[in-house]
């Protein structure tokens, strides 16, 4: 009984074992990463059914990848092996005064961006209703022209199937310049349900993050979907819609250690919640919570919560009682 399905790159991450420049690292431990499988990971932890379509290699990171989703109970039958291209990999690098991450992609000639993956039978699981959400990022557009090109067949195919379809713009200004981006944004924004941006991204894209003005901007580019979510960090989140900008706060955390992969959890909270049938308020109250969580542990998806744990935070929170 499947419900969601994210796509996009998978990448096996090095993650160092104490701070500096990557240069003088010498140990190193790894665990896996990419957006959407983050995100596939978190929705998996908050027991919604979700598979994950991606290509790996034909490699021990491909297998590794695999595992992990296993372990996760995410639906791995959509992931499939190039025999010709391996796993993408990426670094994490703790080097800043502020200690802010950098990473490294090692990923141009990965399987997934040479190759993009097969849209099959993921498009019969969205005909036959098996599939009624679908969610992807921008990354996997800027990767290569063939995940480009299944990015596209994939999001036709959940609208053509009446399936909601989110779309996190989640710029990464490694793959790609920022006008690319902008472009992107007014290609698949007309096809969205839902979008999520980041305050900066937004401020990139539109030169500015004021609620109003991101959401006049993105309306402008055909979007007529149920709204944009925008993720402000510290400062909360946002839902804007033609009804007007919905506040909520974001979880205090006292002991940030890593912050990639935090959007990735905020967006399988959301996705979580409405699939759970709550409102948007609450659906980004739980956002919020496991975003809060990702930040707390240094893998991309490790401080991401159970449905238990997530329930009990809330429930502590008072207000919202289930
Ligand atoms: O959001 C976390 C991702 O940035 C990380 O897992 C790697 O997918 C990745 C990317 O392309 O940056």
């Amino acid at each position: 009984d499947l419900r969601v399905l994210t796509f996009g790159e998978p990448l096996v991450v090095c993650v160092p074992d104490g701070a500096g420049k990557l240069h003088q690292v010498r140990r190193f431990h790894t665990s896996c990463a990419g957006a959407e499988l983050n995100t596939a990971v978190g929705l998996a932890r908050l027991g919604v059914p979700v598979a994950y379509l991606a290509k790996v290699g034909d490699d021990p990171f491909g297998e590794q990848i695999r595992r992990a989703l296993r372990e996760e109970g995410v639906d791995d039958r959509l992931v499939t092996a190039s025999h010709r291209c391996p796993t993408g990999i990426y670094f994490k690098q703790w080097a800043g005064l502020d200690g802010r991450t950098e990473v490294f992609y090692y990923r141009s000639q990965s399987a997934m961006a040479e190759e993009g993956f097969a849209t099959y039978p993921a498009e019969e699981w969205l005909a036959s209703g098996e599939i009624s959400w679908v969610h992807g990022t921008g990354i996997t557009w800027m990767i290569g022209e063939a995940a480009r090109a299944a990015s596209d067949a994939l999001v036709e195919a959940a609208r053509r199937c009446g399936a909601t379809f989110s779309f996190d713009i989640n710029v990464r200004l490694k793959l790609a310049p920022e006008d690319a981006w902008r472009a992107l944004l007014l290609q698949v924004a007309p096809k969205a349900t839902w979008i999520f941006l980041g305050d900066t991204e937004a401020e990139m894209l539109f030169g500015t993050a004021r609620a109003q003005e991101v959401w006049a901007s993105i309306r402008d580019m055909g979007f007529a979907g149920e709204g944009v979510i925008v993720k402000r960090g510290a400062e909360g989140a946002e839902w804007l819609s033609d009804g007007g900008v919905l506040h909520v706060p974001a979880w205090p955390v006292s002991n940030v250690v890593d912050t990639v992969g935090a959007g990735d959890g905020f967006n399988a909270g959301f996705i979580a919640g409405r699939m759970k049938g709550w409102t948007t308020e609450e659906a980004l109250r739980l956002a919020a919570l496991v975003g809060a969580c990702a930040v707390t542990a240094e893998g991309d998806y490790d401080g991401y919560p159970t449905w238990r744990e997530a329930m009990s935070y809330l429930e502590g929170q008072g207000g919202m009682e289930r």
